[in-house]
């Protein structure tokens, strides 16, 4: 085998986002583009003679390719050891697993998550660090520069490896491992939850369920947790075998995504609990027969109710949410006495609070929610948490949320995405929002009066760094809320998301329509950001 420099130029535009760097298939497939900005990872990591790195994706078009590329420049950076799922397979929690119980040094994670997969779709690439989490910015603003400069990578000529087959293979100094996929997470998921209590329920037929795999990596764990060791009847996971393209559908689990999954909950015979995963395995969706859980509402329901599971007796050090995540849980969080942290969106940021034993459960209005046992959001853990909860309290979804409301209020919650909205358009409606800042405390419209209104910064309380621009948010005296945001995860144009939240504290009130509740909301965010008129969309591309 022969190590090989090659000489390469850099691209432009290799910063990660909020996860990582995504891009369309076709500018990854470009010469030296994955190369580039894998040695960069290498060059910023330093030496990792003799360390263990974790390889694996979600299974979309371009992952084997891709995978067999950082096999040889791991190799020829001198890595001791990789650890690959089979299949070239491991959902982002999963490999957030294997780092953390085989003491790996990080790992890389191929997943555009939930962007579409295929020739003309999306593909992405994420190293993640010791801790099992996304790398912290400072360090993916350090590969960005890198990337920048880089002018040679190192890679051997050596054969592609069999990443189908369990087992051992060398490749020069490094020696490559193909593992199990779903194992180490499974044990994982059985020392949390009582996996007994659960099993007899399904069996027995008291709990039924319905899981959207929607092709994409949740699939295989899905099916080896729910039905193999669970025992829920066979063909209760849908749509589980990862596929390239996810079967040509969005793997995005929401109302308009997982539209299957949607119209099965809704319907007459709909099971107790109902389903979806994203294209990685991070995110997760819950419904009960016909109900629909918010993802606010779901981790407030998780930290009120945690102490009842196995693996939270204990309790809760303390709970974290993104900024643009509804406050049912700072609620939930000042019921117990316990600290409630408010981050940027993305995961990387709870990485710090969980390490410092700061929080046990954290969670995002995007879909994710997850827990102090990986540093990723978790779909399937999240799912065996409302499984056991509802095993433990014998009560349907829509029973433990409508009890939960009554303790604590209602957040009337929604998310407007406007997704490839012009970029310069975007520019102009952020724009227009910063220069609004200054005049808007104190302002009345309607019923609402603007307590404050900024561009949210964060301190991180463990390590004091910085991050600015997370996002414009208008607070007003009764607790409402409208958050804009630019999306760091698109690869096409800008999106533009809006968050509305408004709080009712009477249980009288607590049946209305969302849309209905947050619609002055809606109507002044349209005057302050003017995003449909700046867009030319007369409305969302999403709802959720
Ligand atoms: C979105 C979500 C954010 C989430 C991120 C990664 O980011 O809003 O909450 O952490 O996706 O999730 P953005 O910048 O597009 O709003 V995943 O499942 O795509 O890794
Ligand atoms: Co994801």
């Amino acid at each position: 085998m022969q190590i090989e420099t090659r000489d390469s130029t850099p691209y432009p535009d290799q910063k990660p986002g909020t996860s990582g760097l995504r891009k369309k298939v076709k500018i990854f497939m470009q010469p030296n583009y994955l190369e580039n900005f894998v040695q960069s990872v290498f060059d910023v990591l330093g030496d990792v003679q003799g360390k263990v790195l974790v390889l694996g994706g979600d299974g979309r078009y371009f992952n084997r390719e891709a995978l067999q590329t950082i096999i040889k420049m791991s190799a020829a950076n001198g890595v001791g050891r990789l650890l690959i799922g089979q299949g070239g397979l491991l959902s982002t929690p999963a490999a957030s697993c294997v780092i953390r119980k085989y003491h790996a040094h990080g790992g890389f994670i191929l997943s555009a998550s939930h962007n579409p997969g295929g020739p003309d779709e999306d593909f992405g690439i994420k190293y993640n660090v010791t801790n099992g989490g996304p790398a912290p910015e400072s360090f993916t603003n350090a590969v960005y520069a890198r990337s920048r400069e880089i002018s040679q990578y190192l890679i051997t000529d050596s054969p592609a490896i069999d990443l189908d087959t369990i087992g051992e293979f060398s490749v020069g100094p490094t020696t490559v491992q193909i593992i199990d996929p779903v194992e180490d997470y499974a044990q994982l998921m059985e020392h949390l939850f009582d996996f007994k209590l659960i099993s007899q329920a399904l069996k027995a037929g008291s709990i039924t369920l319905c899981f959207d795999g929607m092709h994409a990596i949740t699939g295989p764990y899905a099916k080896r947790i729910l039905e193999e060791k669970l025992g829920s009847p066979h063909g209760s996971v849908i749509n589980g075998i990862p596929l390239e393209d996810f079967g040509g559908g969005h793997p995005d689990p929401n109302l308009v995504y997982a539209h299957e999954l949607a119209e099965l909950m809704m319907s007459p015979g709909a099971p107790m609990l109902g389903a979806a995963s994203d294209g990685d395995g991070d995110r997760n969706m819950i419904m009960g027969a016909r109900f629909f859980v918010t993802p606010s509402d779901s981790v407030a329901v998780m930290a009120a109710n945690a102490h009842l599971l196995p693996g939270y007796r204990a309790g809760l050090r303390g709970v974290a949410r993104s900024m643009p995540t509804s406050q049912a849980l700072d609620r939930v969080a000042k019921a117990m006495g316990i600290n409630c942290y408010e981050t940027p969106t993305g995961w990387k940021f709870f990485g710090n609070l969980l390490d410092a034993k700061k929080i046990t459960l954290c969670g995002e209005e995007s879909f994710g929610t997850g827990s102090d046992h990986v540093r990723e959001k978790d779909g399937l853990w999240a799912v065996l948490f409302w499984l056991n909860l509802i095993a433990v309290k014998k009560q349907t979804v829509a029973e433990i949320v409508r009890d939960h409301w009554k303790k604590f209020g209602r957040d009337y919650y929604s998310r407007h995405d406007y997704e490839g909205v012009d970029s310069t358009a975007a520019e102009g409606i952020v724009a227009r929002l910063n220069g609004q800042l200054a005049e808007l405390p104190g302002k009345v419209f309607g019923n609402y009066t603007v307590e404050f209104a900024d561009d949210f910064r964060y301190v991180d309380p463990v390590d004091g760094s910085v991050s600015e621009n997370q996002g414009i948010r208008i607070v007003f005296t009764n607790g409402s809320r409208i958050v804009f945001r630019l999306s760091g995860t698109g690869t096409q144009g800008a999106t533009v998301r809006i968050y509305f939240e408004r709080y009712e504290r009477d249980p009288q009130k607590h049946g209305q329509d969302t849309q209905t509740v947050l619609k002055d909301l809606i109507d002044l965010a349209e005057s302050l950001g003017e995003v449909r008129l700046r867009s030319g969309m007369d409305k969302p591309t999403v709802i959720t």
